[in-house]
């Protein structure tokens, strides 16, 4: 038997910050049509897919800061895209910038949409995992003030049905979490998607860290081999306003092997068939937790708190 999803991992080249939203979605609708060619069910953005990395500036400007932010989704700006989905019949994940009032208050999460075949949504999730600082550090040039424009999400780890399987979704840094994957998988996540901007130097370093490439692929590669899990792991990569971003956009299989992979930092395209039973075989046994994950042993319900002193 085989359930196969074939997906389009949608890598983007940077946008600048004054680059008006319709023609990012221009582009994004080049990427999808591309992907409907390939014969895709689903095409993959990355996070915050609609505008530049934005939270690498101090940004006073309220106003400003909202014209980063959609206020619904879909939004005027995006429209476009969930129309083409629904005419071309092929699914898609968009990460963006949400604005929310809620009760009269105002937040701003940094979240991400699903699309089925029909372009409608169905799921929404917000990033967990905020990286950065709330004030700047006047130290660097660029910062990661995720902390200050965004709040902590509050959708947890959510997973859906769709394209014949179970779909979950994080967020950029919520991939080096190990609890992103396993609460996912808990949920009985078959494939997850994941968008990201990474800079090369990180935001509380002056040097590219050389390991930022194998760091994006070792989170993400084993967190598709312990959960038996598919993982699309789409960049927003290279020059971007100034900051370099990686690439590295990539396809996993539940084994832990990247199946496509990006080779450059600019706009790609790369497709693979996903097999969702590879995922549910090992699910049913290499990694089958009902028979075999032992939580009550791991002396964290009752036993041992904090570490032991030798005798
Ligand atoms: N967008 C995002 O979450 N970026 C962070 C930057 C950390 S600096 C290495 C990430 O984890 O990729």
């Amino acid at each position: 038997m085989s359930r196969i999803v074939r997906v389009g991992a949608a890598q983007m080249g940077g946008i600048s910050r004054n680059e008006p939203k319709e023609s990012v979605v221009e582009k994004l609708l080049g990427q999808m049509r591309r992907a409907h060619g390939e014969g895709c069910d689903i095409v993959v953005f990355p996070e915050l897919a609609l505008t530049t990395y934005f939270a690498r500036w101090l940004i006073e400007d309220e106003e400003e800061l909202d014209r980063f932010c959609e206020a619904d989704m879909p939004s005027p700006a995006t429209r476009p895209l969930f129309d083409e989905a629904a005419r071309l019949e092929i699914g898609f994940h968009l990460g963006y910038a949400e604005l929310a009032v809620e009760n009269g208050v105002k937040r701003r999460f940094n979240s991400s949409v699903l699309a089925d075949k029909n372009g409608r949504i169905i799921n929404r999730f917000r990033k967990i995992h905020l990286p950065g600082r709330v004030e700047p550090d006047p130290g660097f040039a660029a910062q990661a003030l995720e902390k200050r424009y965004f709040e902590v999400g509050d959708t947890g780890y959510r997973t859906v049905r769709g394209f014949g399987g179970v779909m979950g979704v994080c967020i950029c840094n919520d991939r080096r979490w190990a609890e992103s994957y396993r609460v996912l998988a808990l949920k009985g996540a078959e494939m997850i998607f994941i968008g990201y901007n990474t800079p090369t130097k990180p935001y509380w370093a002056h040097e590219e860290d050389p390991l930022s490439d194998f760091h994006n692929h070792l989170s993400m590669q084993a967190g598709a081999y312990q959960n038996c899990c598919w993982i699309v792991g789409v960049a927003k990569a290279g020059m971007e306003d100034g900051e370099e971003l990686i690439g590295g956009t990539c396809i996993i299989a539940p084994t832990g092997e990247v199946v496509a992979a990006c080779e450059t930092r600019e706009q790609e395209l790369i497709c693979a068939d996903c097999d969702l039973d590879l995922a549910r075989d090992l699910k049913d046994n290499l990694l089958n937790f009902e028979q075999h994950r032992r939580i009550e042993h791991y002396g964290l319900i009752t036993g041992q708190r904090g570490v032991v002193e030798p005798d």
